[in-house]
């Protein structure tokens, strides 16, 4: 591999003694949850320390700079909202950022607010382990930093820990290979190169068609075909923009009421049953959605998500347009997804099944010509060997938990986080972790994370821990833990709605949200749909003196 593989390097724990309380805080990660708590943690009067493994901020937007890079949530929504002056500044081109867009933004957040000084770069925090006796983490790093912190605040991100495919010969290429979520900084030349690409979703469907655009040859490996809808990116209408800024209080707490957090600015095309309305109108009501672009489509009737008729007329329609796009009808059946649409993330894309008309693409489907081994120039596959320059692996992550769980981490009396989590991520309202007093978990596994709008959430667990860490300094306490009844409580409900969700947690579907896209990973929906419900059940914790936790 070209690419620096994510390991567990598991550097000697710190020594309790003699190493003295160097912050109130420590933060991993500088992506926009660790940027935003160091700001906040900062205003409050904390001393903070973030520990950054890349060498800029911008997390997965600093991690994930593969070509064809873009956010599938809108630009103006996409942004922190804690700034007035940070958002009446800041222009975004396009509807929907690519990558260098939303990493320049994140820049300039740092220097904004001159976050730089307390971020230490290319530094991986390799373990953390909790003090009893002091009640304090003691934290050790891949540059050797020793230190010891009242608080650990895991801002690692939900989709940072690459997922290698366990593909027998995977390290013996011996060419050009590169995984989209550890992409180099360095440019990367396609031209003249044979190129291929194996996994189908979100970064491979979007890096295809830039691929495309510049290799002499590529070879999409399919496993699973994935539902992708039409962007329709361009510019942002002057007026738009003005409007949002105006109106961005009330569009804010619209928002918040919405299950992902985003979106209230569209509500659904018709509100009722696809089901109840006459074909043509179906076609119509799917089409203007799809011609709009992004989740519109997923917006043209409300029960899309909450019946498996409906769900399957709307995927209908999508493969109906499948088979428009794609002029060769083989490779149009093999793109045709058999799973419900939206079980999966869905993939917003810029031309990915037009790009099967270009004479130099090919689709290799895993269900007729299954991937035998990676040689060293090339993928076997049960029909014979291709040979390639290049092999990017758009094959994903250990979601949710592995940015965690691959980090030395151990609580009271030596518990590893890992081994609390054998059989499935157990947090209280995804934010603590009980037996880990003073972790707090940014996004965690057991909130709505993933499937909301990522800054909205951001910022909301960001302000809940600043007021709870004031909260607990108020009351002169050194720890604050979640009890196990509440953690059990919490697990439990998260089960209880997720059982409800019928078309993420769909038994034909497997997706990274239930961990079943790594091989021995317990199936489990990790994070907790619809945030309105969630963010009030926050609230009522912190107004009733942080119930469910204990304070010592
Ligand atoms: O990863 P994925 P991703 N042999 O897990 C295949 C966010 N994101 O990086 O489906 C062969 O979705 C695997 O096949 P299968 C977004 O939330 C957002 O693309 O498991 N193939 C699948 O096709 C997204 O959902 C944006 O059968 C193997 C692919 O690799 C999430 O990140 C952009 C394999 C992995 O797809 C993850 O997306 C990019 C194997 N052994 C990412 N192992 C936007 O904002 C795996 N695969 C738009």
């Amino acid at each position: 591999m070209t690419t620096t593989q994510q390991t567990d390097q598991a550097a000697a724990p710190p020594t309790a003694e003699g190493d003295q309380l160097q912050y109130d805080l420590v933060v991993v990660g500088a992506g926009f949850a660790g940027m935003y708590m160091l700001h906040r943690a900062r205003t409050a009067g904390f001393s903070v320390h973030v520990y950054e493994a890349g060498s800029g901020v911008g997390g997965t937007w600093y991690w994930n700079r593969y070509p064809g890079a873009r956010c599938d949530v809108e630009s103006l929504e996409y942004s922190y909202s804690f700034s007035k002056e940070l958002r009446d500044e800041w222009e975004w081109p396009e509807r929907y950022s690519g990558q260098p867009d939303i990493e320049r933004y994140a820049n300039h957040v740092a220097d904004r607010f001159d976050l730089r000084r307390d971020i230490q770069f290319e530094t991986r925090v390799t373990s953390a382990v909790f003090d009893e006796a002091q009640h304090v983490w003691a934290i050790a790093t891949s540059a050797g930093d020793r230190v010891r912190a009242r608080y650990l605040i895991m801002a690692t991100g939900c989709l940072s820990a690459v997922n290698l495919p366990n593909i027998p010969g995977r390290d013996s290429f011996v060419r050009e290979s590169y995984h989209t979520g550890q992409w180099p900084k360095e440019p990367v030349s396609f031209a003249g190169k044979r190129v291929a690409v194996i996994g189908t979703g979100s970064s491979g469907v979007q890096s295809v068609p830039v691929i495309a655009s510049q290799a002499a040859s590529l070879t999409v490996f399919q496993r699973t075909p994935s539902y992708s809808l039409p962007s329709a990116n361009g510019p942002i209408p002057v007026d738009e923009v003005q409007q949002f800024r105006a109106n961005f209080e009330a569009i804010h707490a619209a928002n918040l009421k919405m299950p992902g957090g985003t979106g209230s600015r569209f509500t659904a095309a018709v509100q009722g049953s696809v089901l109840q309305v006459p074909i043509e109108r179906r076609s119509d009501v799917f089409g203007k959605a799809w011609t709009a672009g992004g989740f519109s489509f997923m917006r043209s009737f409300s029960d899309i998500a909450t019946s498996h008729e409906a769900n399957g007329v709307a995927a209908g329609f999508v493969k109906e347009k499948i088979r428009e796009l794609v002029r060769d009808q083989e490779t149009a059946e093999l793109l045709c997804p058999e799973i419900p649409i939206g079980c999966k993330r869905m993939i917003i894309d810029s031309g990915y099944y037009e790009t099967f008309n270009m004479s130099h693409v090919t689709l290799c489907d895993a269900r007729i010509e299954p991937i035998e081994a990676i040689t060293a120039t090339g993928v076997r596959t049960v029909k014979g060997d291709y040979e390639f320059d290049m092999i990017v692996f758009a094959t994903g992550f250990d979601a949710m938990v592995g940015s965690l769980t691959r980090i030395d981490i151990q609580g009271r009396a030596g518990l590893q986080l890992r081994d609390a989590w054998e059989a499935g991520p157990r947090t209280y309202l995804g934010l603590a972790v009980t037996d880990f007093p003073n972790l707090f978990t940014i996004t965690g596994p057991g909130s709505p994370s993933v499937l909301t709008n990522m800054m909205v959430s951001i910022e909301q667990h960001v302000d809940w821990i600043t007021n709870c860490l004031e909260y607990v300094r108020e009351r002169g306490a050194s720890t604050i833990e979640p009890t196990l009844a509440a953690q059990e409580a919490w697990v439990d409900h998260v089960n209880d709605v997720a059982t409800r969700d019928i078309m993420h947690t769909a038994p034909s579907c497997d997706s990274w949200y239930l961990g079943s896209n790594i091989p021995g990973k317990p199936r489990v929906f990790m994070p907790l749909p619809g945030l309105p419900a969630y963010i009030e059940r926050c609230n009522q914790v912190a107004a009733a003196g942080y119930e469910g936790f204990v304070l010592a």
